[in-house]
């Protein structure tokens, strides 16, 4: 007798894929549906019932797991079968605003279904190990009763009820990673101007600066949440004159290199419009407040 919840998975690209194989390494009976059906043959192989239409899909279980391409797929997938929604708990893991969490969840209530957003913080291969974290928001009774199926992915972390909560994470999670992956190739591009110059020797240097780096942005934090509470005054600064010549410098080097100054023009743009505000002082919280301002 399996006591395991049956699960449906609704979506097997990558993630999908890597989400019903953990599902089903775990002992859930998982269903899955995917638009190009081939792409369940593996999972059927190992045990998974694969559905003939997102209907029985949808049927098959009473935890629904969705993960497509974004939310208007979501609902295009879900609108024709609103019915058999009805008293199942629909999770939603495709990337999306909160706007569009908090839209697909009144219309997956307006079924008579519960739902939970997500945001999954890991790549498909990382799926059921260690390093995966995923993002959850949406009525904290609903994640309790389903919390043991969720760690099946990695780590469930739920944030609250406010629905858009999860997906605001996720997008901000992913916004200080873009700013990362763009760093780097900046980075190697000015490299690989000198003859021999190797990607990889360069990336071992880069990985242990921004390790170092990396390890700061606690004490920031600290600073930025101090500065919201009292207005306490920043433990870390640094003169904006120093930060704008080393900016000076980074963009003549990039140039004399042949590489794109356009991915070094928000950092510039910053710094200038903290110098135009009347700073002279460079700190995480006046950092935050001025792009909180939403000024350009
Ligand atoms: N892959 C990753 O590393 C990231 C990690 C963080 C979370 N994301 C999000 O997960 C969602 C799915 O991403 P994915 O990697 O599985 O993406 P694909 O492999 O491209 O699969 C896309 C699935 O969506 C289906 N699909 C697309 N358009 C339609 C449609 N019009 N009707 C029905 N299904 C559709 C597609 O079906 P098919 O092409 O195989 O038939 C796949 O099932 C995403 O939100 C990421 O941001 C992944």
């Amino acid at each position: 007798m399996n006591s395991k919840t049956p699960v449906t998975v609704i979506g097997l690209g990558e993630m999908g894929q890597a989400l019903a194989g953990a599902l089903l390494g775990s002992g859930h009976p998982t269903t899955v549906w995917n638009r190009t059906a081939a792409k369940a043959d593996e999972l059927a192989g190992r045990g998974a019932v694969r559905a003939g239409s997102v209907a029985d899909a949808v049927t098959a279980s009473p935890l629904v797991v969705v993960c497509l391409l974004d939310y208007a797929t979501v609902r295009a997938a879900l609108e024709p079968v609103a019915e058999r929604l009805r008293g199942r708990t629909v999770v939603n893991l495709t990337n999306g605003s909160p706007a569009q969490a908090a839209e697909l969840a009144a219309w997956v209530a307006g079924q008579g279904a519960d739902y939970l957003d997500g945001g999954i913080m890991a790549v498909p291969t990382t799926i059921a190990t260690e390093e995966a974290f995923v993002l959850y928001s949406g009525d904290e009774r609903v994640f309790a009763a389903h919390r043991e199926t969720f760690e099946v992915f990695g780590a469930a972390k739920y944030l609250g009820a406010d629905i858009g909560i999860a997906s605001l994470y996720d997008l901000a999670l992913l916004d200080g990673m873009g700013f990362l992956f763009n760093g780097f190739h900046h980075s190697v591009a000015m490299v690989l101007s000198r003859e021999g110059a190797s990607a990889v020797e360069f990336t071992e240097l880069l990985v242990t600066w921004l390790t170092n780096m990396a390890k700061v942005l606690p004490a920031l934090a600290a600073d930025v949440d101090a500065d919201r509470r009292e207005g306490a005054e920043p433990a870390i600064t640094q003169g904006l004159d120093v930060q704008l010549a080393a900016d000076v410098n980074i963009r003549e080097a990039a140039r004399e290199a042949g590489v794109s100054t356009a991915e070094l023009a928000p950092g510039t743009a910053i710094l200038k419009a903290l110098l135009a505000a009347g700073h002279k002082e460079w700190s995480a919280p006046v950092t935050v407040r001025h792009l909180r301002s939403g000024k350009d």
